[in-house]
């Protein structure tokens, strides 16, 4: 019986794709990439997904909705180590500045003047920057000193949002030689969203 190949649904711009992108660069599997707001796209991946988010997971007959959840899935997969704990909450950071910084992109592609001083905006703009600070410590006392997942993910968010220009991480010097060191690895250009 012919194997059904592992399928990644996702789009070029995603950071939440692009993590998977990167992490899988050297496995056999198909990226597919949708236009998420575009109705045939759209239907493909809420047949897949109903939560309609990107990236999706195909792999056989087993499907996986969220980036965290994929991942965890690879790596049981590929039998690599779990994240530990600390590694989970630096995730965690990741992450509740990446759906942040997307909850505006949205908003600004709903014409919606972010900027504004009132409560939603505010609270998003102080997540970002309390992440990226607590980040940049994180950097500094060698969280982030392999190229592994974790480092992957904080790479992709800090790439987006200056690809995106939706925040403003230049000003962390430790963020900023991270961002530099990895920039130029093959994997990472080949997912290069602009
Ligand atoms: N927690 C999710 C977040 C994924 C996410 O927000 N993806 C965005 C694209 S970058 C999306 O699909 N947005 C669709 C929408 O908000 O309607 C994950 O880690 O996979």
């Amino acid at each position: 019986m012919l194997s059904i190949a592992m399928k990644l649904l996702g789009s070029t711009t995603s950071p939440f794709a692009r993590r998977l992108r990167i992490f899988l660069a050297d496995e056999a599997y198909e990226f597919i990439n949708l236009d998420i707001f575009a109705e045939k796209d759209r239907d493909l991946l809420t047949k897949n997904n109903p939560a309609q988010k990107i990236p999706t997971l195909i792999d056989g007959e087993q499907c996986i909705y969220d980036s965290r959840v994929i991942y965890r899935y690879l790596a049981s997969k590929y039998q690599q180590t779990a994240l530990t704990w600390s590694q989970e909450n630096l995730l965690t950071l990741i992450d509740a500045a990446n759906d942040s910084l997307v909850s505006m992109l949205v908003l600004q592609r709903s014409e919606i003047d972010t900027d504004k001083d009132s409560l939603f905006f505010n609270l998003q703009r102080e997540r970002v920057e309390q992440v990226f600070s607590a980040l940049d410590k994180e950097v500094r006392q060698g969280s982030f000193n392999d190229w592994n997942y974790l480092t992957i993910c904080l790479f992709c968010l800090l790439d987006w949002a200056e690809f995106r220009n939706l925040a403003q991480w230049q000003h962390f010097s430790e963020l900023k030689v991270l961002h530099q060191k990895y920039s130029s690895r093959a994997e990472v250009k080949r997912t290069d969203p602009r």
